[in-house]
Parts: structure tokens; sequence; C-alpha cells
């Protein structure tokens, strides 16, 4: 008898290790939530707005080193107001936004008590991520944190240029993931961001290893933060190789993708930072690559660059509330949906959500568009969002819809086909332009 006891609780001790030893992740639930949202503000920022060069990469490139890295001694951004950034995002449609609180070059948006490097030692002294998070909770827009694993200015890290190895140093690494964990756990703790955004995993100080003991660091400070897959050593799979919870295709839009979690992240311009007289993306690209990331069941997250003195440009401003409009008649099929069934190409782009299938139209070829009939089931309603009918013809193979000489909406229209069952459960249909 007393064998069979103990037996009985060593296997409980086992099942008890296995539990802890495994690996902690972000539950489901909130992944859904985040999917959820679809269309987030990318936000990269910070004292080389003074110079219009790119974050990071124009350190000892168009900016000397010295000159960079001082940058901040005049880094005075007075028109930074943290409601009129959120106001940009949520008027734009936006659910969530995610600022460069520490980019590649080091300097921190937040008074870190880690580094000297940090905006309270800048002339504008204010906690930028700060009044960001609270005008984020204030306007119910979600707040996110983008934080670089390389750091070229950290005297641990051993990369102090990337454009010149003979510059590397020995460093600390040990010293610069303490450092991390401390910045990491000092911002969570402060500013309880829904999602981190880690980026810079490329360079060889850092391993995998390092990725997944960050990660799992993270989980132990707050296991609902969700983490992207820039903290191991990127991979295009999610699994026991990669480290993190979404995948996160840059700047171009993810392939259709029904089982694992990805945002695409794209400029509104060219360059990630501020850049004067950059090219600007047309109404028509901003609202077809929203509506295409949406289609492969994906999220976009879209970046602008406020200009050295906190302001953002009138031009972005105006191009996102343009953006913020089309979500306002057309949102019910971007947010809170599935992509598919059909995979987006460059003609039409297919939503889903309960018994409804939104589809997108880019472009009129001619007055027909033929797409593949789904077997075994029946299409009860069909019509355009704005309420103007739509003709469909079904037959085996194909439905063809009848579209008028001029489609309601310039930039992207959206028909609406009701089904006779849910739509969910449609197998993704490949399709050809
Ligand atoms: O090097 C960065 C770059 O500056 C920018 O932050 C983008 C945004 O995703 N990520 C890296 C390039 O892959």
């Amino acid at each position: 008898m007393m064998k069979k006891k103990a037996g009985l609780m060593m296997a409980l001790v086992l099942s008890i290790c296995a539990v802890f030893a495994q690996e902690v992740k972000t539950p489901k639930v909130v992944m859904d939530q985040f999917m959820d949202k679809r269309f987030g503000m990318f936000i990269h920022f910070g004292p080389v707005t003074q110079r219009g060069t790119e974050i990071g990469w124009s350190r000892n490139k168009e900016v000397a080193q010295a000159d960079y890295d001082n940058l901040y001694h005049e880094f005075d951004p007075r028109l930074f107001n943290a409601d009129t950034w959120v106001k940009t995002a949520k008027d734009a449609g936006m659910k969530y936004l995610t600022i460069t609180a520490k980019h590649h070059d080091g300097f921190c948006l937040w008074p870190t008590a880690y580094s000297d490097y940090n905006i309270s030692n800048s002339p504008f002294k204010r906690d930028i991520v700060g009044e960001l998070a609270q005008a984020c909770k204030k306007q119910g827009v979600t707040f996110c944190i983008y934080f670089t694993v390389l750091d070229w200015h950290d005297p641990d890290y051993p990369i102090h240029n990337p454009y010149d190895s003979t510059k590397n140093v020995k460093g600390d690494m040990t010293a610069f993931k303490t450092r991390m964990k401390n910045e990491l756990k000092e911002v969570i703790t402060k500013y309880k961001p829904f999602m981190l955004w880690f980026d810079g995993y490329w360079e060889k100080p850092w391993t995998k290893e390092d990725g997944k003991e960050i990660y799992q660091f993270i989980k132990s400070v707050d296991a609902n933060v969700i983490v992207n897959n820039r903290l191991g050593k990127i991979s295009e799979k999610l699994n026991e190789e990669s480290v993190g919870d979404f995948l996160t295709p840059e700047q171009r839009i993810g392939e259709i993708n029904m089982n694992e979690p990805w945002e695409s992240c794209i400029t509104i311009c060219n360059q990630w930072a501020w850049k004067p007289n950059d090219q600007m993306k047309s109404l028509k690209q901003c609202i077809q690559t929203l509506v295409t990331t949406a289609a492969g069941n994906g999220n976009l997250l879209f970046n602008i660059g406020p200009a050295m003195d906190g302001h953002i440009e009138a031009r972005q401003v105006k191009r996102l509330q343009e953006m913020g409009d089309w979500l306002k008649q057309y949102g019910e099929s971007i947010y809170s949906t599935q992509g598919g069934p059909y995979a987006p190409n460059a003609i039409y782009g297919a939503t889903r959500k309960g018994n409804k299938i939104y589809l997108h139209v880019f472009q009129r070829k001619d007055g027909m568009l033929t797409i593949p009939a789904i077997p075994g089931v029946k299409i009860t309603k069909s019509y355009f969002m704005n309420g103007d009918a739509v003709t469909i013809k079904a037959d085996k193979n194909n439905y063809q819809i009848g579209l008028p000489a001029t489609l309601p909406d310039e930039n992207c229209s959206v028909i609406v086909l009701v089904l006779d069952k849910n739509a969910q459960g449609i197998p993704v249909i490949l399709t050809k332009a």
C-alpha cells in the first residue's frame, strides 16, 4: 500500500514539474483580442528627427556618431501632444498604437533609471512614453511599445557601429541582458503595454536562447503581454524554433494565413522616422493595403514619423483621416473579421464574419466579376455595403457578379454576400486575379 502511495505522489510531483518546466505562452483569448483590432499606428520618433534621417541606421552614415549621440541635448519637441497623436490614430480607425520607446540608437523616450541616455536629460524632459500611455487609456486606444534587442549605444552591447566591425568591442551580454530586463520590467509595470514589439534580432551577439530567456522573463512580469516574433532569430513560422506570439512581415503584405497570427508593418511614407518631403502613399494604396492585410487574416501596423518639433505633418494627418472616413463606412468588414475564404488578389479581397462574406473590390476590370463558387453554400442575399443592389448569377463553378459602370467607392467598394450558413469554417479558396 505504502509503495502505491509513493508511486502516486511521485507521479503528481513529476506532472507539477512538467507544468512549471513548460514555457508560459500568451493566452489565445488575448491573441484573439489583438487580431480583432486589425489596424494600429506605428510611431518612429527620437532626437534623430532633427536631422530628418533614418532612426538608428543614419548613425555613422549620414550623421557622424558624435553628432548623432549628442542630438538629445537639443531635442525639444515642444509641439508634442500625446492626446493629439492618439486622437490622430483614433480618427484613422486605428485600435492600437506602438511607440519606439527605444530604437537601435539606444535613446529612451521614457525617464528610465537604467540609462542616462533618456528623455529626462534632454531639454524636453517629459516622459513621452508615459504621456502616450495615459492618452491611449483616456481615449480607449490600446497602448503598445517597440523595444530594440540590439543597442549600438550601450557599452555592454558588442556592436557599436553596424557599418564597421573594427568598432566592435568585447561587451558584456550578461550585463546587457540584465539592463534590458530592468528596463522591460520598468516599462511593463509603469505603462502596462498590451504588446511588446521587439526588433534587432539579426546581429551575432544575440541568440535564440537569449530571446527565449527574455520571453520567459516578460511572462514572469506579465503573462498576458503579447510579444512579436523578433525576440528570437526571426522565422517565417511560429514553432519550437521561434520565439514570440505573432509573425511580422515588414514593408510587405503577408500571405493569407489562417493558422498563425501575423501583422504587417508598413510605412505611410518611405522612411520610418520623419523625413522632409518624403513620398507618401496614395489613399487608394493605404486603404487597399489595409484591406488586403485583413483579407489575408492579418493586422496592419501603419507607420508615421512625427517631425522634430513633435507635430505630425498635416498631409499625413489628412491621409489617416481619409482612411478613418472609409472605415467609418466599411469598418464592419475589417474589425473582428477573419480573412478569406477567397485568398486576396489584385482585383478583390474577402473577409468574413458570421454568415457574411465581405467582398472588397479594388478595381473594375469589366462589368462582370467572376469568383469561384463555394461548394455546399447558398448565397441568400447580396448587396453593396453602401446599399446599392448587386446582381449575382451562380452556377456549379462560379458566381458571376454584375458590376455597375462606376463602383460606389473609388478606393475600395464592398459587396456583402449573405450565406445560408456560417462562413468561418469555409476552407481558403486560392484565386487568380
Ligand atoms: O531596423 C529596423 C527599422 O529601423 C524599423 O524599425 C523596422 C520596423 O519594423 N524594423 C527594422 C528593420 O527590419
